[in-house]
Parts: C-alpha cells; structure tokens; sequence
C-alpha cells in the first residue's frame, strides 16, 4: 500500500500538461487566455507549457505570442509558428509533436473556452486513470445535451492516446475533432466528462467578473513594467 502511494506521488511529480494553442488572429484574446491558463496553472500547481501555433496571422499575434513568452519564460511559452494558414487540424498535430508533456490539452485561443475548467479536467483524469476527458454541455438548470460534438470544447489526453488517434483520424477541419472522439470510442479508450455550462464563456454571463478582469490588467501593467 505505501509503496502504491509512493509510486503514485512519484507519477504525479513528473506529470506534464502540454496545451496547445492555435491561433490565427488572435492579438486580442492570447494575452488573456495565457493570463488565464498561467494563474489556473499557479494556484493547482500542476506542471504546465503553452504551446502557441500561429500560422502567420496578419494580425501581428506572433509578435505578442514572443511578448508574452518574455514574460511567462520560454520554458513556459514556446513557439511554433507556421508560415501560412494551414488549417486547424494539423495546427494541433504540429503542435503535439513539439510537446513535451505527457499529457496534451487543446483549447480554443479565442476565449470560448474557459481555463479555469483544466484543474478539473485534471483532477478527474488522476481519479480515473481516463485516456481523455472531455467537456460536456449543460443548460444552467442542470439539463445535460450529451456530447458536444462540435469543436468548442476542451479536452485532456494522453499524449500516447492521442498521437494514436491522430494516426487514424483522415479528416480535416473541425470534422478532425469530431472523428477523434468518435474513434475513441471504437478503439475502447476511457473517457470521463466535466460537465461545462453554457454560459461559461470568457465574456459569457458574470463568468470573468469585472474583478477578475481588472485584476488581469493590473497584473499585466506590472508585467509590463517590471520586465
Ligand atoms: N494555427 C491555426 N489556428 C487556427 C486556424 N484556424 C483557426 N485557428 C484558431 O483555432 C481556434 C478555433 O478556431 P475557429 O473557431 O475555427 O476560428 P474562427 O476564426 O472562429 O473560425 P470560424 O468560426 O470558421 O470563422 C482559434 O484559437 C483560432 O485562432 C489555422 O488555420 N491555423
Ligand atoms: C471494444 O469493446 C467491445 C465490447 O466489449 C468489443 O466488442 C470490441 O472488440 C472492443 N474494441 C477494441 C478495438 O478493442
């Protein structure tokens, strides 16, 4: 029994969230959502990298992408970019082959999703030993919609279970994500759910109160001023 604990504390320490981030004109949202991911990250105090995909955004996002990266440090923030806009799917397989954690969370950079659900999605994942977890949809009166089959959502993976499924997904687009799940559950893998209201949006609702807004721009002038 304490050699089980032990062995379980000792994966634990080594445990490493890669979350990949790709973007295409993004300037606006990538400061916030890193800002997020950074202070969701801090306070669980998991083992974390961001990894952000910018296929040449016209925007200028890489250039806040390397701003941001002197900030959080490049063990933190790492780059890489692609020249042109290469669609969404390979963004996250580009992504994944320069992870170095063991397990890869992919989100939208656009603020549709909130980080402030990952330590959930982490804490289930440790209960269950699950291959993947991933968001389910819920009306605020508990009323569940089942899978949310389109792209907006979150999911956790094993990196070893999604470099299998990515194998033998063909599609393309935000189909790609719709075959992953659909091929994790003919290849037996075990998935748990966090269920995730509607209304938690970034901007959804009172979900980023005007506090937690404020709170990111001061902590960003004092960044800015402090680097
Ligand atoms: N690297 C990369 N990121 C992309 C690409 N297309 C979209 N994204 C990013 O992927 C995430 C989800 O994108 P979408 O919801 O498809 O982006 P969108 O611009 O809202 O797409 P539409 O709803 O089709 O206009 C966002 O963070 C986008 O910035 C792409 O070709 N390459
Ligand atoms: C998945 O489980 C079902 C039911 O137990 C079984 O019939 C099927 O062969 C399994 N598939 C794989 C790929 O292991």
């Amino acid at each position: 029994m304490a050699s089980r604990k032990t062995s379980q504390r000792n994966r634990e320490d080594v445990d490493k969230y890669s979350v990949l981030l790709p973007t295409y004109n993004e300037r606006e949202n990538l400061p916030l959502i890193v800002w997020l991911l950074v202070k969701y990250f801090g306070e669980s105090g998991h083992n974390y990298e961001i990894i952000v995909i910018d296929d040449g955004s016209p925007d200028g996002t890489l250039e806040v992408a390397e701003q941001l990266q002197k900030i959080y440090g490049e063990d933190k923030i790492l780059l890489r970019p692609r020249a042109k806009k290469l669609g969404l799917g390979t963004a996250y397989i580009h992504g994944m082959k320069h992870a170095t954690g063991n397990f890869i969370i992919i989100m939208d950079a656009d603020l549709s999703h909130h980080p402030k659900f990952i330590p959930e999605f982490i804490e289930l994942q440790k209960e269950g030993d699950y291959d993947l977890v991933s968001g389910t949809r819920y009306r605020g009166n508990g009323g569940v919609y089942g899978w949310d089959l389109r792209r907006k959502i979150i999911r956790l993976y094993k990196k070893k279970v999604l470099e299998s499924l990515v194998e033998r997904c063909v599609s393309k687009g935000y189909v790609f994500q719709m075959e992953m799940i659909v091929r994790a559950r003919q290849l037996n893998y075990t998935i748990g759910e966090v269920p995730i209201s509607f209304v938690d949006r970034v901007y959804g609702e009172s979900k980023l109160g005007g506090n937690e807004i404020v709170s990111f721009l001061k902590g960003l002038l004092t960044l800015f001023a402090t680097t």
